[in-house]
This record gives structure tokens, C-alpha cells and sequence, in this order.
């Protein structure tokens, strides 16, 4: 059996090509760095790689990573500028001992004597956006930080290996800086070859408070299908946060098992994911919202 899973309907081309290499066989690391990779190099997804939305000083700062769920070696970059591939950068680093998460100029001395390619991610759209909602928010008292996305893959191999990446450009008009979830193993993915893994998206503050891609690793390795995993986890963590805090941020996440089993939740409307198994063809569903 092979799968995919990933977060958002904008993951469905490079799923699309991920699988059909799974299919023949390809890693599940390569599968996943490839559909990432994919997303990343579309200049039209607005909150991933290049076109990726600018923070509060109009600079793309970008996060990303990889986990291998046989060796449980992760590599993560963040706050990372003029890189094309955050996630390629990350992979390289999962396969060092130590140093394996890097930020900022450190992570881009990384990239440059590792032969990354360099790019100005920053395009003339996301600019023009970036203008647009700093007067919108100053004129009608909008939350900058709205509209922002994150790609989160997790991939099974028909040799029962799996793999998790993330990448994106965080939260819109962020701090300079800031860094989310999404670099973060056990926030924003977690993956375990032996259980399934799990990805998140929304807002990394609030996603972090409950290590919920960890969590839901935890609950399939008690024995839970992913679905069941999912639900249990976003709907607590989004209760625990209301009781605390009175709100909770927006929490969606999507699972897979390693037998292609997979499961998906949120607290927010219209969150899109995209799916592949061998027995199923690439497709984007719109999950229900967990109570
Ligand atoms: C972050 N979780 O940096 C990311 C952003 C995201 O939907 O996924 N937004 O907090």
C-alpha cells in the first residue's frame, strides 16, 4: 500500500505526481519533498514558498520541514529568506547528527554551502497584497494576520516507510522573526513509521499549546484509526482552549496510518485536503467541523 495526505486543495498537483511515483515505487521521502516542492515553485499559492506572504516589514521569512519516520530524523529551517526550497534545505538537514534545525541567517549560510538555489521570493503580487491589507487594516481595524495557509504532507511507500514536510510563510504581516508550528516536530507534524503521522495547519501559537500532530501520533499508536485520532485530539485541544483562554485559534489537521488509513479534523470552516491512496485516486474533500 502506498498514501498521501496533505493540507489544502492547493497540494493536489504535487500529490498528483507524488503518487504516480509512489506507484512506481519512489521513497516516501522523495515523494514528499517532490509535492512540496511542488507547491513551493507555484507562485500563485499565497502563503507557501515563492509569492508566500510578506511579514510586518514586507520580507518573506519562510518554515519548513522534514521528518523520517523510520530513522525519526527530522531537519527544519525557519525565518529562512531567498531560498527557493525551504523543504529540500530541511531534508538535508534531517540527515546530520546535530544542528539539524537552523534560523534565519544561520540557516541560509547553511543553504548557500550546500548549493541551495537562491531566489527572491518576494513577488510583485504578494507586494501589492501586502499594501492592500496594510491600509485595509489600518483603515478597518482587520487582523493582519488573517489568510494564511500551510502545506502539511505525510507519505506511506510500499515498503511501509513514511515521511512528513511541511512549508510555508507562516502567518501574514508576522513579526519579523516569528516562527509557527510549522518547524516544529510534534506541533506542526509529527511522523512515525511504525504508527502513521499527522500534520497541522492554522495558527501555529495556539497549535503548539497542545503538540497536537504529536498527540495524534500518540492516540493511533493506543490504537486509534486516524479519523478517530483527529477528532479526539482538535476537539479537545479546541475545548481546552475555550476553558482557558476563551477562544481557540483555527486547528485543522489530516493523518495517515501506515496501513494508507487516513483521517482529518478541524474547528473551521472550508478546510480542504488532499488525498491519494493506491486504492483511491487523488482527490480534494472538505472536512467537517469537529464539536
Ligand atoms: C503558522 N501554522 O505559521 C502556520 C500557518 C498556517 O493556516 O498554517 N496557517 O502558524
Amino acid at each position: 500500500m502506498w498514501a498521501m495526505i496533505a493540507t489544502w486543495r492547493m497540494a493536489i498537483e504535487g500529490v498528483t505526481k507524488a503518487c504516480n511515483e509512489l506507484e512506481k515505487g519512489m521513497d516516501a521521502g522523495d515523494a514528499v519533498e517532490l509535492a512540496v516542492r511542488e507547491v513551493e515553485d507555484y507562485p500563485f499559492y499565497k502563503s507557501v514558498g515563492y509569492g508566500g506572504l510578506p511579514n510586518e516589514n514586507c520580507e518573506v521569512e519562510l518554515d519548513a520541514a522534514y521528518m523520517d519516520g523510520d530513522t525519526l530524523s527530522i531537519g527544519a529551517v525557519a525565518g529562512i529568506k531567498d531560498f527557493a526550497n525551504p523543504v529540500s534545505i530541511a531534508r538535508k538537514l534531517s540527515d546530520d547528527k546535530v544542528n539539524n534545525f537552523l534560523v534565519g541567517l544561520g540557516a541560509e549560510e547553511y543553504a548557500h554551502k550546500n548549493g541551495f538555489e537562491r531566489k527572491n521570493m518576494l513577488t510583485d503580487r504578494a507586494k501589492l497584497h501586502y499594501a492592500k491589507r496594510k491600509k485595509e487594516t489600518l483603515d478597518k481595524g482587520l487582523s493582519p494576520y488573517a489568510g494564511h495557509d500551510t502545506v502539511g504532507m505525510i507519505s506511506l511507500d510500499e515498503k511501509g516507510k513514511m515521511c512528513a514536510a511541511t512549508s510555508t510563510s507562516g502567518l501574514f504581516m508576522k513579526k519579523r522573526g516569528r516562527i509557527g508550528d510549522s518547524a516544529l516536530s510534534g506541533s506542526g507534524f509529527y511522523v512515525d513509521s511504525e504508527v502513521g503521522g499527522a500534520t497541522a495547519t492554522g495558527l501555529g501559537e495556539d497549535l503548539m499549546k497542545g503538540c497536537i500532530s504529536y498527540e495524534i501520533v500518540r492516540l493511533m499508536k493506543e490504537g486509534k484509526h486516524p479519523q478517530e485520532a483527529c477528532d479526539i485530539a482538535v476537539s479537545q485541544l479546541d475545548a481546552e482552549l475555550k476553558r482557558r483562554r476563551g477562544k481557540a485559534g483555527d486547528l485543522s489537521l489530516v493523518a495517515l496510518n501506515n496501513k494508507g488509513e487516513w483521517g482529518v479534523a478541524t474547528n473551521i470552516e472550508g478546510f480542504s485536503f488532499s488525498v491519494a491512496t493506491k486504492d483511491e485516486a487523488p482527490t480534494v474533500y472538505v472536512s467537517k467541523v469537529v464539536n
